[in-house]
């Protein structure tokens, strides 16, 4: 199976024969870096390009489709909650520069005590299974191939399943994963000791299938009241998961710390950002930076979430992050787009471009404010470290609330999460193993009561690690609530090949709306709301406000849906006229140069349509070297024509605006005319311009073409070249 650019990820391919379907490999991939000649530029911080891809808007107008991309891998992380939509965002994602794929479930994985194997939903969320896994990979092993770039498949492990799920992440391919017995303990009251246990188990599991750890730091900064403020331990809980770790087998490299830049403005957020990266790279130099943005700050405005992410970028790229996170900036709403997934990794490649080479240019001072300031949090993170020695280790200094506290440490407002080491979920289940414990797979922490053999599974006829056909495949068991029913549902749509609008899911008929209203924010809310009713949108909701004004203003967004939808075979497509590039135009003009005349005729005084065709500023004809010959307004035809025959124009140009008794059809008429009669209609080409021009009435009234509302010189320049090559 292989997918073919130009048609849609079939699903139903992707879910035949699944219970027979392995991952290619396992294990994380980075980018393989290479600094690059790319479109007439040197970059130093790049990586291989994609085989398939979509460039930046600009490149795409104006960069000959160059689509270079950053040496760090880009996360996007997707949450519809069903994977048959997810695996068409995560394609999307690829093709503008995606290469880590988390998939987070919509339940709190962690709420669940054991392993979900057969039922995807309808239970007040989406809990991990095999099928969605599985499903994920194959389709992802797909995308690879059509990226030409590993792709790597991301969730995480976590709750008293966790070490379940390690081992259900390892037979499937799975290449990275969250793992830190902290975020259990603090976040999701997880028994301590319990959380810990697991750890070990999980952690020897991931490092025998090569997956990249992210640590749970970042939590306790998008916890906090004041995120800058639990700098100090941040580091410590680095600390303790890097340790921890490493104390089982895993090597730094395979180490990732979730490293989230801890304030956003209106503070001076670099002056707190950029010590705090500098004091995480110092202090852990061999593991791997997975710079999350920040989130703690963003709510419903999608251009605040922009601003801070680049914010956050920047100190990813002087601090050289290898990971680097792209939550889509529109988090605060809870409705995870499609488009903002892209948005967001379009957001990350943009300025990790724009920024190449900027640590060649420009140092980190290694005294001042930089320095002081990270010493400082430094400092604050050993005091903290030893505090917790002195109080009798972990476990005392989490039943004491030493985390997450909203002091900034050394000072502590007592508001910290404190646990008991007697409770929590799973608490008292620590046994100690049987005499004749044997662990299910062979690649297991701790005591495993096993005389000495090759490998630990060979007395059970190998493991699920060793022998991934050992491997009990359960299908969907929920009746109702499955792929299959829900793929039926738009069979009719699918097989129509109608178009409905989608933001998550297929045909979800999701749009939004933005507007001004011209009033304050409450009564603004409820007018938006009533012009989408009367607009036909159901179940509207205003997903964004924002005051301009206390009275004058209020620009709002509203998603609603609507109910229908449309054939592609009923529409009238007009055919596709072709431009041509810019480049292009610029070498037939330089080869042959290219002389027009251009003016506004009979009584009209409009000037800003022609000016802005012509003018160089605006990207008029002077940016491809046309030579334009500009006479003004109110400018008779018969004073048009004779400055063409003096500088000998390829081209008139004539605008009217006022059309007032068909002024306009008049003017171009007479040009038209007037250059028959003087034995020149040949030899140049007319063109009519104007806001009420259409080419077809143009072309009417004599002229070789009409251009209206919305033209740009670019349209024009295409033309003028391309019947100047036919003539
Ligand atoms: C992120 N957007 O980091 P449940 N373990 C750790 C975590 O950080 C998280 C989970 C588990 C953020 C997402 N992090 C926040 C260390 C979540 C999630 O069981 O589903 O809550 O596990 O990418």
């Amino acid at each position: 199976m292989q997918l073919q650019p130009d048609e849609k990820l079939d699903v139903e391919a992707i879910l035949k024969d699944l219970e027979n379907y392995r991952p290619r490999r396992i294990g994380w991939r980075w980018r393989q870096s290479n600094g690059s000649e790319i479109g007439g530029f040197s970059y130093s911080e790049t990586s291989e390009t994609l085989k398939n891809g979509i460039p930046l808007p600009a490149a795409i107008r104006s960069f000959g489709g160059i689509d270079p991309q950053p040496d760090c891998v880009i996360t996007t992380e997707i949450a519809s909650g069903r994977f048959e939509d997810d695996i068409r965002r995560m394609r999307m994602a690829a093709w503008h520069g995606a290469d880590h794929m988390m998939v987070i479930r919509t339940a709190g994985q962690s709420h669940f005590d054991g392993l979900i194997e057969g039922t995807p939903e309808g239970v007040g969320g989406i809990p991990i299974t095999r099928k969605q896994i599985r499903a994920t990979r194959k389709a992802l092993d797909l995308v690879e191939d059509e990226v030409g770039r590993p792709l790597n498949f991301h969730s995480y492990v976590s709750g008293v399943a966790g070490s379940e799920i390690a081992v259900l992440f390892a037979e499937e391919g799975v290449a990275g994963a969250h793992q830190d017995p902290q975020y259990n303990v603090l976040y999701r009251n997880v028994n301590m000791v319990r959380s810990f246990v697991d750890a070990a188990v999980a952690k020897k599991i991931m490092n025998w299938a090569e997956m990249l750890q992210i640590d749970g730091a970042h939590n306790a900064n998008a916890t906090a009241r004041e995120a800058w403020k639990v700098m100090p331990e941040l580091l410590v809980q680095h600390a303790i998961n890097t340790a921890y770790s490493e104390k089982i087998g895993m090597p730094r490299e395979r180490i990732a710390l979730s490293t989230v830049p801890p304030t956003a403005p209106p503070a001076p957020a670099l002056r707190m950002d950029l010590p705090y990266a500098v004091a995480l790279r110092e202090l852990f130099s061999d593991c791997k930076m997975r710079a999350q943005m920040n989130t703690r700050y963003i709510e419903s405005d999608t251009r605040e979430a922009i601003v801070t992410h680049v914010l956050n970028l920047m100190v990813s790229r002087l601090t050289s992050a290898d990971i680097q996170s792209t939550i889509t900036p529109d988090e605060g709403r809870n409705v995870p787009w499609h488009h903002m997934n892209v948005s967001a990794v379009d957001t990350a490649k943009q300025a990790l471009l724009g920024m190449d080479g900027l640590r060649e240019m420009v140092q980190l001072r290694d005294d001042g404010e930089l320095y002081e300031r990270k010493r400082e949090i430094i400092e604050r993170a050993v005091l903290f470290l030893e505090e917790i020695e002195e109080v009798g280790g972990y476990f005392e200094a989490v039943a004491q609330g030493h985390f997450v506290d909203s002091g900034h440490y050394p000072e502590r407002n007592g508001d910290g999460i404190a646990r008991d080491i007697e409770g929590g979920v799973a608490a008292g289940s620590i046994v100690p193993r049987d005499e004749d414990y044997m662990a299910p797979v062979c690649e297991h922490f701790g005591y495993n009561s096993l005389p000495e053999v090759d490998r630990d599974c060979d007395l059970v006829g190998g493991c699920t690690l060793c022998d991934p056909d050992r491997i009990i495949y359960i299908d969907e068991l929920d009746p109702e609530d499955n792929v299959h029913e829900r793929l039926r549902s738009r069979t009719e749509a699918r097989a129509e090949g109608t178009v409905k609008p989608e933001v998550e899911w297929h045909g979800d008929g999701v749009v939004t709306l933005n507007m001004l209203l011209p009033t304050s924010e409450r009564i603004a809310q409820h007018a938006g709301l009533e012009i989408a009713k009367q607009m036909g949108l159901e179940d509207s909701s205003v997903i964004h406000s924002g005051s301009m004004h206390p009275q004058e203003g209020t620009y709002l967004e509203i998603k609603g849906t609507v109910t229908f939808s449309i054939d592609p075979d009923d529409l009238v497509i007009p055919e596709e006229e072709e431009l041509l590039p810019e480049e292009e135009i610029r070498e037939a003009v330089q080869e042959e140069p290219m002389k027009v005349v251009a003016a506004t005729v009979g009584e009209d005084e409009h000037s800003v349509g022609m000016r802005e065709i012509i003018d160089i500023k605006h990207g008029g004809l002077e940016r491809y070297g046309i030579e334009a010959e500009y006479l003004g307004t109110s400018v008779p035809i018969e004073k048009v024509v004779d400055a063409a025959i003096e500088i000998d124009a390829d081209a008139i140009l004539i605008s009217t605006i006022i059309t007032h008794a068909g002024v306009h059809r008049t003017n171009m008429e007479r040009l038209d005319q007037l250059c028959r009669e003087k034995g020149m209609r040949d030899e140049v080409i007319l063109v009519g311009g104007g806001t009420q021009i259409t080419d077809d009435l143009a072309r009417d009234c004599g002229m070789d073409a009409g251009f209206g509302r919305g033209t740009t010189g670019h349209d024009v320049a295409s033309f003028l070249v391309e019947t100047r090559r036919e003539k």
